[in-house]
């Protein structure tokens, strides 16, 4: 009986690489409270069907499932229809996400009052944006003008004619592409709605189809939905400079109040930020008995507070049950995407308020405080005082904050990457100049390529094990590593985001250059709707060498993906022309044609495939491989 939980226990701990994670997974055990650790013990055999992506319920009929003795459903849709049927919804899914936050952050750009709770930080970056979108600043008041953008903007969303607006970001030969291929997304409440009609029964039944219509909408994800929410987030909270921050639960604080920030839309939590350093609420933390409030996040919200406050990291998406466990956690206030239902359960065994604020994403058994934009900072007062009051509920007994942290450098937005290249942090990025640094030490291969390593933990595989060893190999190799999302908290939490620990982990060329203009190996990016930050980079790169973003020595990562927003992710990253590799297998693999389109053919028309390799190891050499073999031509062409 010892023996046989003992072995649970081990089998559980082997499920993550974070020792933190681990202790605190034994704690679970000793308190008797259930994790995703724990479940996926339960779950030792996947569904088959589910795996291959063969399963349709697309209607009443079904469920019919793909197999030898049952090769169609009912209404005699075969393998590639359905696993087509399903990757598109995943895409649609995932592009849903991101760019219905990006359009409350559009709505919450149109509420900007002078001295109100929501401000333009960024007066100059709006003009600029401005112009862009077809507004003009002249003479315009600041505010008006946020708010005629915002109306621009929200029009990306369900404009009934033309295409994204901000495809024009792209290098000419790669716009073409797209409109060769039918890709330029129209509006992106279209393009989700299309996948949806085309998927319903009776519909699109060509494998070929559905996989253009894929991308075509994740297209409408990165380069309108994630590009919107970025540049508005920007404008709204200031744009990002490196900051430094630390990493991994350790950070929760003893004698303070602990409130943990979990999901993604900064409207909420920059609020959160806000109210939570008033004099007011800080004097009551004191009047509860605590020192102080000590703010930190999870996930992609977790990402945005970092980069733009420097609060710390408590840990990512796997850890956040872990983070209730410690016993020191007052509240955990989430919104939106990513947040585990069971929260709700594993806050009863402690004194934590599991407090949820959006209508998009109520839990049952949460505490619902609903989070207005108009009304923010009085409701993040109220949910603030809700957290500090619950102070004095703790249970000394209970709680155990793990040992570790990590320090990191964070917040490196397109202008700071480029500017810290030129030693000036900061500096509008518009011309060939401020780029050349960058483009030289890629150009001479002291830097061989540079990496998108990004998104979630899967519990397929260990947390944070193929983060860590396909990120500590291409630093090792001299790839310069850019990180968003979960991937980003496991570079911070491991000490990969310190230019210190340049010489230690990168290879010569790297350290050299990180050395030189104070930068970390793994750079910091941001949340998941950063990665069109990634999308910038390329353009304003490719832009200047007058070339396609498939030209350039770049990879895309997605090592331990498990959203549909991921999915999504991958999926206009290689509609952008960047190769992607995957760590976990997506589910298409019942349709042979689907996984030639995707890991091959789809080559042809957008200059780029998807590539999977389960073993990280492998995938980190394949990346490797596949930029050295791009190297020559793009050195011809510089
Ligand atoms: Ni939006 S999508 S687990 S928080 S990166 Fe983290 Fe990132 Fe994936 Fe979710
Ligand atoms: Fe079955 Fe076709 Fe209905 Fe899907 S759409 S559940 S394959 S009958």
């Amino acid at each position: 009986m010892e023996k046989k939980k003992v072995d649970v226990l081990e089998q559980m701990q082997n499920m993550t690489i974070d020792l933190n994670s681990k202790a605190l997974i034994e704690k679970a055990e000793k308190d008797g409270v259930e994790t995703m650790y724990k479940r996926k013990l339960g779950y030792k055999v996947q569904c088959g069907f589910g795996l291959q992506g063969v399963c349709c319920r697309n209607c009443g009929m079904g469920p019919c499932r793909i197999s030898p003795k049952t090769p169609r459903g009912l209404c005699g849709a075969d393998e590639h229809t359905i696993v087509g049927r399903n990757y598109a919804r995943m895409c649609a899914g995932g592009t849903a996400a991101h760019s219905d936050h990006a359009r409350d952050i559009t709505h919450t750009l149109g509420l900007t009052t002078p001295g109100g709770a929501y401000q333009v930080a960024e007066p100059e970056k709006l003009k600029e944006f401005a112009q862009f979108m077809g507004v003009d600043p002249e003479g315009k008041d600041i505010y008006e003008l946020a708010h005629e953008v915002s109306e621009v903007c929200l029009m990306e969303f369900g404009k009934p004619h033309g295409v994204s607006k901000l495809l024009a970001r792209a290098p000419k030969v790669r716009q073409d592409i797209w409109k060769e291929y039918g890709i330029e997304p129209r509006a992106i409440d279209r393009e989700i709605a299309t996948v949806m009609h085309s998927t319903h029964i009776g519909c699109c039944a060509d494998i070929d189809a559905l996989v253009h219509m894929a991308f075509r909408c994740s297209m409408a994800d990165g380069w309108a939905g994630s590009m919107i929410g970025t540049m508005l987030s920007d404008i709204l909270f200031g744009t990002p400079k490196p900051v430094h921050t630390e990493a991994n639960l350790n950070v929760l604080d003893g004698n303070n109040v602990n409130i943990i920030l979990h999901g993604h839309e900064p409207t909420l939590s920059e609020m959160i930020v806000l109210a939570s350093e008033l004099p007011e609420m800080q004097d009551l933390a004191k009047e509860v008995g605590a020192d102080g409030i000590t703010l930190s996040g999870i996930c992609c919200t977790g990402n945005e507070l970092t980069m733009r406050h420097g609060i710390k990291i408590a840990g990512d998406f796997h850890q956040q049950e872990l983070a209730i466990i410690t016993g020191a956690v007052e509240a955990m206030i989430v919104d939106v995407q990513c947040i585990f239902p069971a929260l709700a359960e594993v806050a009863t065994h402690y004194h934590t308020k599991f407090i949820t604020t959006s209508p998009k994403a109520q839990i049952t058994g949460s505490t619902y405080m609903e989070f207005h934009e108009e009304t923010a900072l009085e409701d993040a007062k109220t949910i603030v005082r809700e957290a500090i009051l619950n102070f004095k509920n703790r249970d000394a007994s209970k709680v155990m904050v793990p040992e570790l942290k990590s320090e990191a450098m964070v917040g490196y937005a397109e202008e700071a990457i480029v500017g810290q290249l030129n030693n000036v942090v900061n500096t509008q990025i518009d011309d060939m100049n401020t780029l050349k640094p960058l483009i030289d030490v890629l150009a001479s291969g002291v830097i061989r390529g540079v990496v998108g390593v990004v998104g979630c933990n899967n519990a397929r595989t260990p947390s944070n094990y193929n983060h860590l060893t396909i990120m500590k190999e291409l630093i090792k190799n001299d790839y310069l590593v850019v990180t968003t999302g979960c991937g980003a908290s496991a570079a911070a939490k491991n000490g990969l985001m310190l230019k210190e620990n340049a010489a230690k982990y990168a290879g010569k060329g790297l350290a050299t250059v990180c050395q030189l203009v104070d930068i970390p190996p793994v750079i910091h990016l941001g949340s998941c709707v950063d990665n069109s930050r990634i999308l910038n980079i390329c353009s304003l790169v490719a832009n200047a060498l007058d070339m396609d973003i498939a030209d350039l020595p770049v990879a895309g990562c997605a090592p331990e993906w498990m959203s549909e927003k991921a999915i999504a992710i991958g999926t206009y990253v290689v509609g952008s022309g960047i190769e992607t590799f995957l760590g976990v297998m997506p589910p298409v693999t019942g349709s042979s044609r689907a996984v030639e389109i995707l890991c091959g053919s789809i080559k042809d028309k957008v200059g780029a495939c998807f590539h999977v390799n389960e073993d990280a190891e492998a995938l980190a050499q394949d990346i490797m491989a596949c930029i050295e073999a791009k190297r020559p031509h793009f050195e011809e062409l510089y």
